[in-house]
């Protein structure tokens, strides 16, 4: 045990030597170091290659200028990134975020993540993540656009669609997807699949837009059922309004469950009579198409509204999908304290250490984020599969096949994370996202 703690001591020591002032990074790798340092232990081939050295150390990260004009003349400078972690076993693969609180940390951390989530999926698909600290909230649609297009007026350059793939993540969606494909398309005179979640009418997949939220809800039932417990009944707290916390929603609610809490970046209402089909409605309505702020739900059906996040609403499962970090120690003390028994992430990193062991020690079922919302760059992997071959396919044959992938990663997990009769799905998500990676950087020798 102690040699084990010593080498995982040795090993972030010199990541945060290398990477200072990167703290979500830094937290991203101790994740996944704290299960695969003892797991390549008695593995002595993965340690001379300095395998886990190597996939800490992205392939390259571009870093630009993102100069555009407001609508009242003003020049107005951000910065972009595209940070290419590793490509070992497909292209680049990874969403582009527009958030205020972009940095290469949290770029990196994201990029990190995504090469095991992406492994996981069973997909030929890298780990890769770009975005900017342009704020689209209160921009006007010509402001977005051409935001967007200036964006990639430099990132065109470094992806293609068998070199980097992009998407969308946090205030990316359909809009600014349709923008930046726009903007490729004239640079290069190239109409090819080097985005994913387009719009249907120039080579979108079909249930792509809701394959985040659904694999979340699936991975949740998957580790119900292999509890032997199930969804219906259960009450469900969820983060977020956005992409993914809106289709975990609806299918919580499909699925038997009542979905009691949404948030945003002002708040959370707490809805104890659920949120049902025309509610949700009203929810995308207000969050994706009108844009406002949250409280205006509770306004409407005389729900509550309350500043801060919706971990003290009494639950049996949380379902984190807003952005990282959002449930602390504390947080996890209060959901445990009120009889939650299962987290799904849907969220990127939603959990800190602290949350983490508080949920590992009172033995919940809980899916890490890498192996809980893979479903999006999963249909995201379909989306290019689609597109090379310049078809389209029909929706309840890619409903079957997130599904099976997510089934898929499901077992997969269990498998390498079952220990004494319990699943680890951290350590599980962690080891068999890295196995496909590793062995493919093997393979390559030295590079
Ligand atoms: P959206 O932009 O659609 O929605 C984000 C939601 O989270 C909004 O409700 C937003 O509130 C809230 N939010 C964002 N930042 C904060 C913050 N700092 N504090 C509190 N609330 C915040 O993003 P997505 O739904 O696409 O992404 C949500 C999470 O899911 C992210 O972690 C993302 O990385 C992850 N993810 C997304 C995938 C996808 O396919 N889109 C795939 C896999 C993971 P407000 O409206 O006030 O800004
Ligand atoms: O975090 C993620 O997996 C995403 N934002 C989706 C990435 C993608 O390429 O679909």
């Amino acid at each position: 045990m102690s040699v084990r703690t010593d080498s995982l001591d040795r090993f972030i020591e010199g990541v945060k030597k290398r990477n200072p002032g990167e703290p979500e990074f830094h937290q991203a790798v101790y994740e996944v170091a704290a299960s695969i340092v003892p797991y390549i232990q008695d593995k002595p081939v993965y340690q001379e290659m300095q395998i886990l050295e190597r996939m800490a150390e992205p392939d390259r990260a571009v870093i630009f200028r993102v100069c555009w004009e407001d609508d009242n003349g003003n020049i107005r400078v951000n910065r972009g990134y595209r940070v290419q972690f590793n490509n070992s076993i497909g292209p680049y693969k990874g969403g582009i975020r527009f958030h205020p609180t972009v940095t290469l940390s949290v770029l990196k951390f994201l990029g990190f993540e995504q090469t095991f989530k992406n492994s996981l999926t069973g997909l030929p698909m890298g780990g890769g993540k770009g975005g900017s600290d342009f704020n689209p909230k209160g921009k006007s649609n010509g402001e977005v656009m051409r935001f967007c297009q200036s964006f990639m007026t430099e990132l065109h350059r470094h992806i293609g669609e068998d070199t980097d793939v992009p998407a969308g993540d946090i205030g990316v969606g359909a809009r600014e997807i349709g923008y930046m494909f726009g903007q490729y398309k004239r640079l290069t005179n190239d109409f090819v699949g080097v985005l994913t979640g387009k719009g249907l009418e120039f080579g979108g997949s079909l249930i792509r837009t809701e394959a985040t939220g659904y694999g979340t809800v699936y991975m949740l039932d998957n580790m119900l059922q292999h509890a032997k417990n199930g969804m219906d009944g259960k009450k469900v707290a969820i983060s977020g309004s956005g992409n993914v916390a809106t289709y975990a929603a609806e299918k919580a609610r499909q699925l038997g469950a009542t979905v009691l809490t949404m948030s945003d970046s002002s708040g959370y209402i707490h809805d104890p009579n659920g949120i049902d089909e025309d509610k949700l409605a009203y929810m995308v309505d207000l969050k994706q198409v009108r844009r406002g702020r949250i409280k205006e739900y509770a306004d409407e059906f005389g729900a509550e509204f309350h500043e801060g996040r919706p971990w003290n609403v009494p639950c049996d499962v949380a379902l984190p999908c807003a952005t990282q970090n959002e449930i602390n120690g504390d947080d996890a003390a209060a959901l445990l304290k009120n009889g939650c028994m299962a987290v799904s992430e849907g969220a990127n990193m939603p959990t800190e250490l602290a949350g983490i062991h508080a949920f590992q020690d009172a033995g919940i079922l809980y899916a890490p984020s890498k192996a809980a919302n893979a479903g999006g760059v999963a249909v995201s992997g379909l989306e290019m599969s689609q597109n090379s071959a310049r078809i389209s396919w029909k929706e309840d044959e890619l409903q079957n096949l997130l599904r099976n992938i997510m089934t898929d990663i499901h077992d997969n997990c269990a498998e390498y994370g079952t220990q004494g009769g319990k699943v680890d799905y951290l350590a599980g998500a962690n080891i068999a996202g890295f196995v496909k990676v590793a062995d493919a950087m093997l393979a390559y020798g030295v590079v």
